[in-house]
């Protein structure tokens, strides 16, 4: 009789569970993730953004529900696929597409297009395995522009992207088109003559501006091509053409744009603005969703999380394709699609906003989540007996060199940031600590040096707006400089960030906070203050400023938390 009873009461308990649905969160990829792109290849769910001057770059996703993600890797992560010295952390790579393709039907390939607008332009790389190796770049010198995508038709392959104005010759600030050539998919060469297939965007006599972001789908013998239009800023959007051939002429959707969130109350809460850059995937069972970009300014237009990347549901509607269709704002969360695995897995988003991240560096490599900014020379950084060692380079944060930071992205509006440092130094010169880094003339830096040979805790703050390109730390702000009663080399240090700013404390004591610097201005960090297609990083960051040295920070943990 027992045995039927709990029979039937585990029974019980599954259909509750099964029944409560199960919700994902927006952002998707919080922090600095833009330009998001996905594809599916059965039940597997890959998606790649923009990474810019860091390195590894283009981070590569992997989801089963497009509920969780976990990190593969990075497609770009030898430094012979990878050069950014000398690129501004907002250069390097743009925005990727990744898609899959079996031309022969024997097992397919990953590929990735991308721009590299410092060094070659436009490339393509492919993969076997998406956790890779990926192959070395095949640039298309043919192609002018930026965005490339791919988009395979049967036995044929395009490449679409966003490129000058007819005879490259604006009429307006802005004025961009989208083309498009037919590839060679077995030797990566172009085919053909250029076509264009878009003029300025979806009404040329209202000059839209920043066409962009383009990709293909065909579905029930129409040809979609549905770009990013607006500019990446508050104006941002998604619009949808089609047509019956894949060269147009193609028909905008006289209901466009299908997503944009500028026509919204500027005072409402906890606003999603931006929105753009969006790419369809539709799951086994036949729903559409869409990824795309966003932001959460948390004053204004203010942004210290960069462009993050979101996902929302997508119906057709009388043949065409619209986002988000039952509400005008992007939620914060949506019904997730079908759960796949045994009911009871824990669906958790490692990269969502509100999730506790800590590292206690027990293992022998870094987590992939982690980057450095451009391509080290050599490896500066080494995981064992339970620390992260950093050895100082001599260059600084305001270089576009690169530098001794192992950073992570900040992923929240307000939270905090903590780890705890070992180093111990008498030279004025080496710096070690944490960083909050938004570009190279924008970041507040609190640290461990030396003042005439005793042991300091001092905050630095960037020199702003762009200054002549000498070393920063000249130019760097010393906002404080506390002599640190103590001879042991251990200190931990502790970043605030909420609706007064940045606070910044320190520890010698166990459970003793003493407060270096507090309400330090959040806007010095945004995106509206320093420019740029880049988002806040926490980083552990040691500098010897211009003198070599062998001297190591050794990080015993790191921690980041908030919503
Ligand atoms: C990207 C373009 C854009 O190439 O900004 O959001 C550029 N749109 O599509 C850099 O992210």
């Amino acid at each position: 009789m027992k045995k039927h009873l709990y029979f039937f009461i585990f029974i019980w308990i599954h259909i509750q569970v099964s029944s409560a649905q199960a919700v994902y969160t927006n952002p998707i990829l919080s922090g600095f993730y833009p330009d998001p792109s996905i594809c599916r290849v059965g039940e597997d769910y890959y998606m790649v953004t923009s990474s810019f001057a860091y390195f590894p770059g283009l981070p590569v996703m992997h989801s089963k529900d497009l509920l969780s993600w976990h990190q593969l890797g990075y497609a770009m992560d030898r430094k012979e696929q990878l050069q950014l010295d000398g690129a501004g952390v907002s250069r390097g790579l743009f925005a990727p597409t990744i898609r899959y393709h079996d031309s022969l039907g024997h097992g397919g390939l990953f590929y990735i297009t991308c721009t590299h607008v410092e060094k070659g332009g436009n490339f393509v790389i492919t993969a076997s395995d998406p956790k890779g190796p990926w192959s070395d770049p095949v640039y298309l010198p043919d192609v002018n522009g930026i965005d490339p995508s791919l988009f395979f038709d049967e036995d044929r392959t395009y490449l679409i992207y966003n490129s000058i104005p007819p005879d490259n010759k604006p009429l307006y600030d802005g004025h961009r088109t989208i083309r498009m050539y037919e590839l060679d998919i077995h030797t990566l060469k172009t085919k053909g003559d250029e076509k264009l297939l878009i003029n300025g965007g979806t009404d040329l006599s209202k000059k839209p501006v920043w066409i962009e972001a383009p990709h293909i789908l065909k579905k029930d013998d129409w040809y979609y091509l549905y770009c990013a239009e607006g500019g990446t800023e508050f104006n941002h959007s998604e619009v949808v053409f089609r047509s019956k051939s894949v060269a147009g002429p193609y028909i905008s959707y006289d209901k466009n744009p299908i997503l944009t969130q500028r026509d919204l109350d500027s005072s409402r809460k906890d606003p999603i603005t931006s929105t753009g850059h969006a790419d369809f995937v539709n799951t086994e069972k036949g729903d559409w969703y869409a990824v795309f970009l966003g932001c959460r300014p948390y004053t204004g237009g203010h942004y210290n999380t960069g462009r993050e990347t979101f996902m929302a549901p997508v119906k057709w509607i009388d043949g065409w394709p619209v986002i988000n269709p039952d509400f005008k704002e992007i939620q914060y969360s949506y019904p997730a699609p079908v759960i796949t695995g045994p009911i009871f897995t824990s669906k958790v988003n490692e990269f969502a906003s509100n999730q506790l991240y800590h590292d206690h560096f027990d293992g022998k490599e870094l987590n992939n989540r982690y980057t450095f900014l451009r391509t080290p020379e050599k490896k500066f950084h080494e995981v064992k007996k339970g620390k992260l060692w950093i050895n100082l380079l001599p260059t600084t944060c305001a270089e576009k060199k690169s530098i001794s930071m192992v950073a992570d992205r900040q992923n929240h509006l307000e939270g905090y940031v903590t780890c705890r440092m070992e180093f111990q130094t008498q030279a004025e010169n080496e710096k070690a600590g944490l960083i909050v880094f938004q570009n190279e003339y924008h970041y507040y830096f609190m640290c461990k040096s030396a003042d005439r040979t005793q042991p300091v805790v001092q905050l630095f703050k960037g020199p702003g707006n762009p200054t002549s390109p000498e070393r920063a730390m000249d130019a760097a702000q010393l906002l404080t400089s506390i002599p640190l009663r103590t001879f042991n080399n251990a200190i931990v240090f502790k970043i605030e960030v909420n609706d007064k700013g940045y606070s910044f404390y320190y520890s010698i004591k166990e459970g003793e906070w003493l407060l270096l610097r507090s309400s330090m201005a959040r806007e010095f960090l945004s995106t509206e203050t320093a420019g740029g297609f880049v988002g806040c990083m926490y980083g552990m960051y040691g500098t010897s400023n211009g003198k070599p040295t062998v001297n190591t920070a050794r990080f015993d943990w790191f921690e980041h938390n908030g919503k």
